[in-house]
């Protein structure tokens, strides 16, 4: 047994949670399942594995620069505000599990595992339960678990044993998990024309909304390829020049704003004496931090092409003879390179400006619970919904779904936080909002039958998917015919 659960812990600190590894892995087993030359298994498992290592750093450089220049806003004015961002909802929702369920800390990682077997469980009895995809992106796992449980422990009766919490909040990750990247098959296969894979990451439900309404909203032929610009704003067809002129306005405005002190050139107090340890001239640094955003772009979209082309043709080794018809489920990152290349920027803008302007709202009606923006959901979320919308809609539906997004990230994500007693954040990401908030009041009011009608509802999901497809054999064949 002890063997057993060490042996559980190093799989998931080591793979789970390092997705990078997870892939490379799926690479390696699915190429040699294809029996191919052991010298192409290597290369195979090296570049998938780089190339998710590429993403990482990309993802991660984004995260880490633009994340504190949002948050400084709180630092300036004081607002006392909760940033929506599935950082800081992970330290947040930390610190609520220990301060008021001390002894289910921890219960999070736990779960973690137990959903992840529930997700293989599900994909492997997928004729049944006809779920066809696996989440691998660890860190996704554990943030989401993380507020799950903060979710799920609004049960009274979930409370009392840390056995019964572990089991019904994996569980209900698992389902999750499973059943929001079965939602994502078909719409990714699409924008990536048959890529083999689907996403696993934040706004599933969101993917799958706006690949449904996109088609309502506007024409698919006036994409944002396709826009016509006037001659001389020809040069924003070119991502670069694009995301860089973006950046220097929108994060060249809020650096402006908060000043040379707070971000630049942050003084440092030591033995009483105020003393700036770098002298960089606070012009060039706003210079500086626009433009990394198009270097990280940059570089997020190599890895991406990088591992996604070794993914694609190796899992059909596992579609193949391990588990017909599966899709891996990846960072939502992975469906960046197959929109319009203006399409992430796109969102990004316009769930930005949904976001400010609701934020501006709660301010002037005073309501109690303050947001402030968090780039994670603001770029990653409506810029994947843009990515979706502009493939099926055009631009004027990536343009009113990604405003919608930014609206309901910050509306919900304060009803959020009131009703989870949070500080300092939330999750934020859209599927956390939508449907997680109506699930999370769902438990609240109906107690234990409302988590046994949130689990069917999920399991009758894919159900629902497979009696809608016109093509059985398709749905399966890991292929879909488009
Ligand atoms: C998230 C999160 C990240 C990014 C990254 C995007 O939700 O926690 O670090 O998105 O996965 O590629």
């Amino acid at each position: 047994m002890d063997f057993l659960f060490i042996l559980l812990n190093w799989f998931s600190q080591n793979i789970l949670q390092k997705p990078a590894f997870f892939v490379g892995l799926l690479v390696l087993i699915g190429y040699a399942l294809l029996k191919k030359p052991w010298n192409e298994v290597f290369s195979g498992f090296v570049k998938a594995t780089v190339g998710y290592m590429i993403l990482d750093v990309a993802a991660a450089g984004l995260v880490s620069t633009f994340r504190p220049i949002l948050t400084a806003l709180n630092y300036k004015f004081s607002i006392g505000a909760a940033v929506i961002d599935p950082y800081f909802g992970l330290t947040a929702a930390n610190e609520k599990i220990a301060s008021a369920f001390p002894e289910f800390v921890g219960i999070a990682t736990s779960a973690l595992l137990v959903g992840f077997f529930v997700n293989v469980l599900l994909v492997a009895l997928r004729k049944i339960t006809k779920v066809r995809t696996l989440f691998i992106t660890g860190h996704i796992m554990v943030q989401q678990a993380a507020t799950i449980t903060l979710m799920t422990l609004l049960i009274p009766a979930f409370q009392s044993n840390s056995l019964i919490a572990t089991l019904t909040i994996g569980i209900l990750c698992g389902l999750y998990w499973a059943i929001s990247s079965n939602l994502t098959v078909e719409p990714t296969q699409r924008l990536t024309n048959d890529g083999g894979f689907a996403i696993g990451h934040q706004q599933q439900f969101a993917i799958w909304f706006t690949d449904k309404i996109a088609p309502k909203l506007g024409n698919k032929e006036d994409n944002l390829d396709n826009l016509k610009l006037p001659k001389f704003l020809n040069i924003f067809h070119d991502t670069v020049v694009a995301s860089a002129t973006l950046m220097l306005i929108f994060f060249g405005a809020i650096l402006v704003i908060l000043g040379p002190d707070i971000m630049a050139n942050p003084k440092v107090i030591t033995s009483g004496n105020l003393y700036s340890p770098s002298k960089q001239a606070f012009f060039m640094y706003v210079i500086q931090t626009a433009f990394s955003f198009s270097v990280y772009l940059f570089i997020l979209m190599q890895g991406v092409r990088m591992f996604v082309s070794e993914l694609t043709n190796a899992f059909q080794g596992i579609s193949n003879k391990l588990l017909p018809g599966s899709f891996p489920a990846v960072d939502v990152a992975a469906a960046f390179g197959f929109g319009s290349p203006n399409a992430v920027l796109f969102g990004f803008v316009s769930g930005l400006i949904g976001q400010l302007i609701t934020i501006i709202l709660l301010i002037v009606f005073k309501n109690p619970i303050l947001i402030i923006t968090g780039f994670v959901p603001v770029f990653f979320d409506n810029a994947a919904i843009a990515v979706y919308a502009d493939k099926r809609g055009g631009w004027k539906a990536a343009l009113i779904l990604s405003f919608i997004s930014g609206i309901l990230q910050v509306t919900v994500g304060a009803v959020a936080v009131g009703l989870l007693g949070l500080s300092g954040g939330y999750h934020g990401n859209i599927d956390l909002n939508i449907p997680w908030v109506p699930f999370a009041y769902i438990f609240k009011y109906l107690d234990i039958i409302g988590y046994i009608l949130v689990c069917l509802f999920l399991l009758l999901i894919p159900q629902l998917q497979f009696m809608r497809a016109k093509d059985k054999e398709a749905y399966y064949l890991g292929k879909t015919k488009y």
